[in-house]
């Protein structure tokens, strides 16, 4: 049995001074990385959209950013543009210990269909291959921290439970962006699928 720490997100834009900014959410790197010794792998996440992306609002004339539209694939909430490939902004927050990590894993890159998990795209089909590398390496028990509980952390989660992987996620060291609820819904979300919280 193996054990993996999965580093969800921690990028400029969604830190404060970015254009998705999740309140404190540079608060949790120092933590973030001391936490990264504990595991057998670290595996961290980069939210990687092409100019463009049909989950920004800007992609949509008239839309408002946080509004709701129903795409193919369900509803999706219209973001401002933000983790766009090669830009700054897409970087991870240059305190995190990027170094430690064994695999970074993008997702967001499909120009039509956003990818909140690590694991499928908001298909909930499309597969990122990150199942069978974990399956590959023998990985069975994943911890989760980062941005954003509600969205990335919380799709990722519900997602590895799904798959079958023991699931830990420490909200002391996520942050939420906290839209109409979406935080509460998210916690319980997790523990219905029998995340441990
Ligand atoms: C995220 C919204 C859009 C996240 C990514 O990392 O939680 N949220 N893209
Ligand atoms: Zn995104």
């Amino acid at each position: 049995m193996s054990t993996a720490l999965i580093v969800i997100d921690i990028q400029k834009d969604f830190c404060p001074g970015g254009a998705l900014a999740v309140p404190e959410g540079d608060l949790i790197v120092p933590e973030v990385n001391a936490l990264m010794t504990q595991f057998d792998a670290v595996i961290l996440t980069q939210d990687w959209h092409p100019a463009g992306h049909s989950s920004f609002a800007s992609s949509h004339p008239g839309a408002a950013p946080m509004s709701l539209i129903d795409m193919p694939y369900g509803p999706q909430v219209l973001w401002p543009d933000h983790c766009i490939q090669g830009s700054d902004g897409a970087n991870f927050h240059p305190d995190l210990a990027v170094d430690r990590a064994d695999l970074i894993i993008r997702k967001g890159y499909n120009p039509a269909i956003d990818s909140y998990s690590a694991f499928f795209e908001n298909d909930h089909t499309t597969p990122t291959g990150l199942e069978g590398y974990l399956k590959s390496r023998g990985i069975t028990q994943l911890t989760m921290v980062g941005l954003a509980l509600d969205f990335c952390v919380n799709y990722s989660a519900v997602d590895a439970a799904q798959l079958g992987f023991s699931v830990t996620v420490r909200p002391d060291l996520c942050r939420a962006i906290d839209f109409d609820g979406s935080k509460v819904r998210a916690l319980a979300g997790m523990a219905d699928v029998g995340v441990t919280l």
